[in-house]
């Protein structure tokens, strides 16, 4: 196929030359000869245009990888608030959202711009262009954002501001995110138990052009302070209240002084930000070799809808996701001041990491089952394997989902 485009542009580009060519230098080419390049050029150009549209169908339905739009853009205060993406008098939060959507929809990570989130608990919510569904055993989608590997290699990680994933089914068919949210349970879970704050909140208080003070629920206050690489306002200035709460899940703090590990002369102060395992945005760097751009870390960046739990910590098995909500997870700052500041989410894309399973999951017959016929024709299994619609959900209405029936996966709708 690249062969048959190369052709057809060098066709094009020769008879398109011989044209103006011939046209330019007013050479003496026959009526004749002069109409056949010019239809020789036309029909290279209509050629290519159809080959073109073979292999990029301009349909409505055409599927991407990568986030179609941004629902919710709600950063905490923070350092990079205000700038990326950049306030301008007079935005209202429609154009925030707007101005997120120019930065990282329908871009991979190399294209988009980097979107901040701010201090804990600010948040964006976004959406892909189909369900994605959730393969057994497998990583689903990855949400990518700027963390690194510290250049010294004294820790795991380094530049690690783990920012904690939610998903959600729009299960009222509305398109909206306006559903029940289910929290993506990473490693801190299982590698720091004792150390993860649930049911955490934060309100920060708005104080123009200074530090922004906040208070949280556990009887801690402090603050996002002011550094002189930042000028701009840093409590987010298309909102109208003066106060923002935010709710959800505190991370372990994870940062280290490691000045003393380091020559002074090369670095007077050395922080780290220590990795987490496995599954948050921002956390693990975006490339498993830094030298090879085609080394995308899906294993660290990945996640697994199966590690999906509700509210009290419980897997809930979700088979597709609709919306994606990342938010930032931790509450520390760097305590050498005009170093770091507040540790920040930052995401510059997200992926399904298996868009043909989920086209497919979504092109099986739509067939319209009772819960009748599924019982006492057929039994249906999820897709990991278990009774589905079993008898004690008779009464309960059909929700979307993939089930599998004498060995054929529907999608039930
Ligand atoms: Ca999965
Ligand atoms: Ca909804
Ligand atoms: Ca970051």
């Amino acid at each position: 196929m690249i062969y048959i485009i190369k052709r057809q542009l060098r066709q094009l580009g020769q008879h398109f030359d011989l044209w103006s060519i011939a046209k330019r230098e007013q050479l003496p080419l026959s009526l004749d000869s002069w109409s056949r390049a010019k239809k020789l050029s036309k029909l290279s150009l209509l050629s290519f245009i159809f080959i073109l549209s073979l292999l990029f169908p301009l349909s409505s339905s055409a599927q991407s990888k990568y986030i179609q739009a941004v629902d919710e853009y709600r950063p905490a205060p923070g350092q990079y608030v205000n700038d990326v993406p950049e306030y301008e008098e007079g935005d209202t939060e429609v154009d925030m959202i707007r101005k997120c959507n120019e930065r990282i929809a329908g871009l991979g990570p190399i294209d988009a711009h980097l979107v901040a989130l701010g201090g804990w608990g600010g948040y964006i919510t976004f959406h892909f262009d189909h369900p994605i569904v959730n393969l057994p055993g497998q990583r689903d989608f990855a949400v990518w954002g700027n963390a690194y590997q510290e250049m010294r290699h004294l820790v795991f990680g380094g530049m690690n501001e783990a920012g904690i994933v939610m998903v959600s089914q729009d299960t009222n068919g509305n398109g909206k995110p306006d559903d029940q949210w289910y929290e993506i349970s990473g490693s801190c879970d299982v590698d720091s138990v004792g150390k993860v704050v649930y049911n955490y909140e934060v309100t920060y208080r708005r104080n123009p052009m200074g530090d922004i003070p906040w208070t949280d629920n556990q009887g801690n206050s402090g603050t996002i302070d002011r550094n002189h690489y930042h000028t701009q306002e840093y409590f987010p200035q298309w909102l109208a209240d003066d106060e923002l709460t935010f709710r959800g899940t505190r991370l372990p703090d994870n940062m280290l002084n490691l000045s003393d590990m380091v020559d002074q002369a090369w670095s007077p102060y050395y922080y780290v930000l220590v990795g987490f395992r496995y599954g948050y945005a921002d956390n693990l760097p975006n490339f498993a070799d830094d030298a090879d751009a085609t080394s995308y870390n899906y294993e660290g960046c990945g996640i697994d809808i199966s590690w999906a739990v509700d509210d009290q910590r419980q897997p809930v098995n979700l088979d597709h996701i609709d919306f994606v909500r990342v938010y930032s997870g931790m509450n520390q700052k760097c305590p050498q001041p005009e170093w770091w500041g507040e540790t920040s989410t930052e995401i510059i894309s997200a992926e399904d990491l298996h868009l043909e399973a989920s086209i497919e999951a979504m092109g099986m017959d739509r067939l319209q089952f009772t819960v009748d016929d599924l019982q006492e024709n057929a039994p249906a299994y999820d897709l990991q394997g278990r009774r589905s619609l079993s008898s004690s959900k008779r009464t309960s209405p059909l929700t979307p989902q993939i089930i599998i029936r004498n060995g054929k996966k529907f999608f039930l709708k």
